[in-house]
């Protein structure tokens, strides 16, 4: 089997560490994870506003956030398929916002980048979205101007859509999973976008959080079949579970269905990036364990599993999980645009020279306007800038991008999915599936393909945040 997917962290150990911000000492959580409010009303209302949340312990500081709706994650959003978003996002921060709905494949004017595809959303105005989303599955909104610190304050929440029918699951259940870069008094480190993060792995915190909470407690009961949506919303940290003595089952990558496969190897989920398991409650009633991510050198646990005292079943459930397979246009290879990309720079990356504005200047030149990323030597430093990949509508596109930098870098495109072909030459664990934030890690080369079906320009970037911030974006268009 070919375990590359699941285990490309390893090459990452000597590239990256964890903040030097160590881990607050409290108590856990006590009490089960539930978001604050299901929403079921057609139009929903949220607001981006300031809020307090006890994010590091019930009987301890709460912490300044931006949320939607003041909370963290934001106000959740489940629709059926078929079904529509009708949301008015309200401004009331001090700042210009705009919300984009990720990995969902939507008309252009509702993607939600400012300066791209809609005017910033001014502090006291409002803008209604409106789309319905072709792809059943797990999704989620957040902001997308000055993303580095509006996403690190809170801004964005799961945006779920439920299949015609899905498989038989006793609880459907999300995990927003982020980090927060902490104060001992549990405000957040005003350092958002340092030329440290840009350069190197991005803003990584000191409080890896499940749903807006440090060092949870999850209750579940034995014999129970979870499904879980893992959404990771941190701005550049990646995450590798383990789920101890559990075996779950992959459903679905990014929001598409994949035929299931069980892992007992830790799960990649780079920023951005979402993965659906079929979690089976094998453990003993009345027993704990610990997910434990592994992504980085020091192994944490993220929230602890505490089995009821009284069992829900004997034995594990048998049905069907596989869900319907995805209804994306498949790329044709023998007739496609073919594109090399090259990400280039950063910190011990020995990019020497790019295209900054369209001339050729020096790297040292180019970091003291706070870029220092490149793709095939062009900084992607505005949103007005000459596409990478200008193409009329219908084409396939097959890419393969070459990560020649120290450090990972979850890719997103907006408005498709792509398929992903190969990592290294070799194919992906299970086989060729549908992604929209592929982690490509250092040194590595991933092939990608998508038919460019969804008229507009669409962005092209990567989603650790800092590293977008600093360069390490393009635009898509398709006419
Ligand atoms: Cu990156």
């Amino acid at each position: 089997m070919n375990r590359r997917l699941f285990l490309q962290h390893s090459a990452l150990t000597a590239a990256s560490a964890v903040s030097a911000f160590s881990l607050p000492r409290q108590s856990l959580f006590a009490k089960e994870t539930k978001f604050a409010k299901q929403t079921n009303a057609s139009v929903i209302d949220m607001t981006a506003k300031p809020g307090r949340v006890k994010i590091v312990g019930p009987d301890l500081a709460a912490t300044e956030v931006w949320g939607f709706n003041g909370q963290v994650p934001g106000v959740p959003i489940r629709i059926k398929a078929g079904e529509s978003v009708n949301a008015v996002v309200g401004n009331a921060l001090h700042v210009p916002t705009a919300v984009h709905w990720h990995g969902i494949r939507l008309p252009n004017a509702m993607d939600g980048v400012a300066g791209l595809t809609q005017a910033a959303i001014q502090p006291g105005e409002s803008f209604h979205y409106q789309f319905t989303p072709p792809d059943a599955g797990t999704f989620w909104y957040h902001s997308h101007v000055n993303a580095y610190e509006q996403v690190g304050r809170g801004l964005y929440g799961p945006l779920i859509i439920e299949e015609e029918s899905p498989p038989v699951v006793d609880r459907d259940i999300v995990w927003m999973i982020d980090d927060w870069r902490l104060r001992k008094d549990a405000s957040i480190v005003n350092d958002f976008g340092s030329g440290h993060d840009k350069s190197h792995t991005g803003r990584i915190g000191n409080v890896p959080t499940v749903n807006g909470r440090y060092r949870d407690i999850f209750k579940a009961r034995s014999g129970e079949r979870i499904r879980l949506r893992l959404i990771n919303a941190s701005n550049a940290r990646n995450f590798a579970l383990t789920f101890g003595k559990l075996s779950p089952s992959v459903i679905a990558i990014d929001g598409q269905a994949v035929k299931p496969f069980s892992v007992t190897e830790p799960i990649v989920i780079g920023a951005a990036g979402r993965v659906d398991l079929i979690l089976d409650m094998t453990g003993e009633p009345g027993s704990m364990m610990s997910v434990v991510d592994n992504f980085y050198r020091e192994p944490f646990n993220l929230i602890k599993i505490v089995y009821e005292k009284e069992p829900l079943r004997d034995s594990a459930l048998s049905s069907p999980i596989a869900l319907a397979a995805p209804t994306i246009p498949e790329p044709d290879l023998s007739n496609a645009l073919a594109l090399e990309v090259n990400i280039a720079g950063g910190a011990m990356g020995g990019l020497r020279q790019a295209k900054f504005n369209g001339e050729w200047m020096g790297l040292r030149e180019i970091a003291q306007q706070g870029y220092v990323w490149a793709i095939n030597d062009v900084v992607g430093n505005k949103l007005d800038m000459p596409p990478l990949i200008d193409t009329q509508r219908g084409r396939s596109v097959h890419l393969t991008i070459h990560n020649e930098t120290a450090f990972p870098h979850p890719m997103h495109l907006h408005g498709h999915h792509m398929k992903l072909l190969s990592v290294d030459g070799q194919q992906p664990l299970p086989e060729p599936h549908w992604v929209d934030s592929p982690l490509v890690m250092p040194r590595q080369s991933v092939e990608l393909a998508f038919v460019a079906d969804n008229p507009g320009k669409w962005l092209f970037h990567c989603h650790a945040l800092e590293h977008h911030a600093a360069g390490l974006g393009a635009l898509v268009q398709v006419t």
